[in-house]
């Protein structure tokens, strides 16, 4: 199996963590995403998206999409459950991350990490600030009586969310007003096999 990803990437950190809790081999192809890489016909011919991460399995197959990635991970494993109830809670958290999350949280923290904050970006830092915090709201409210996202266990769920959330601050975003947040931070960031981004 193989992987191809960025190393400040949150997606492709989503599956690294992954593949580090379940303890499987793969190997690690980094791409330079800010080199056009991922936009190179010969990538193109892997992922017509042009991005990372992407998966190889080893017939030959790729999988691109973050959390089809962890999805795909889970199957069989404690992180995906077996209630069909619960897995739709995961499912439903996994769209609020590339909806309502990752496009906030991640593109700030990307465009101020990566790029020049000046014209366009500058005018729509507000929003993605405004987006942001909105997000975070939501998990506060959600985490304020739970210890993790559903069934009351470490699943997909949380490492999605977890991967841009934890790294938030580097986007501009505070998160002391978040108590419940920051706990569950804690709480991910203590479980055995844990690896950082
Ligand atoms: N929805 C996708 C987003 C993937 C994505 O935005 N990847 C970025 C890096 S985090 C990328 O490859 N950018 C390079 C490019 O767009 O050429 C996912 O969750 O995997």
């Amino acid at each position: 199996m193989r992987l191809y990803d960025y190393p400040d990437s949150g997606n492709g950190y989503k599956a690294r963590l992954l593949l580090q809790l379940l303890g499987r081999p793969y190997e690690l192809v980094y791409v330079d995403i800010m080199g056009g890489e991922t936009r190179t016909p010969s990538f193109l011919a892997k992922n017509a998206n042009g991005r990372i991460p992407l998966l190889e399995v080893d017939d030959g197959r790729f999988l691109a999409e973050s959390n089809a990635i962890l999805f795909f991970l889970a199957q069989d494993t404690e992180y995906w459950p077996s209630d069909a109830w619960q897995r739709a809670e995961v499912m439903q958290w996994l769209c609020f991350e590339q909806y309502s999350h990752e496009p906030y949280i991640a593109t700030l923290r990307f465009w101020i990490r990566h790029t020049d904050m000046s014209g366009t970006r500058a005018l729509l830092a507000d929003e993605k600030k405004r987006g942001g915090y909105a997000a975070l709201q939501v998990m506060e409210g959600h985490l304020a009586q739970r210890q993790y996202f559903v069934a009351e266990r470490l699943t997909i769920a949380d490492i999605a969310l977890y991967a841009y959330t934890h790294v938030a601050h580097q986007g501009g975003f505070a998160l002391q007003s978040y108590p419940a947040v920051v706990a569950w931070l804690a709480r991910v960031q203590a479980v055995p096999g844990y690896v950082a981004i």
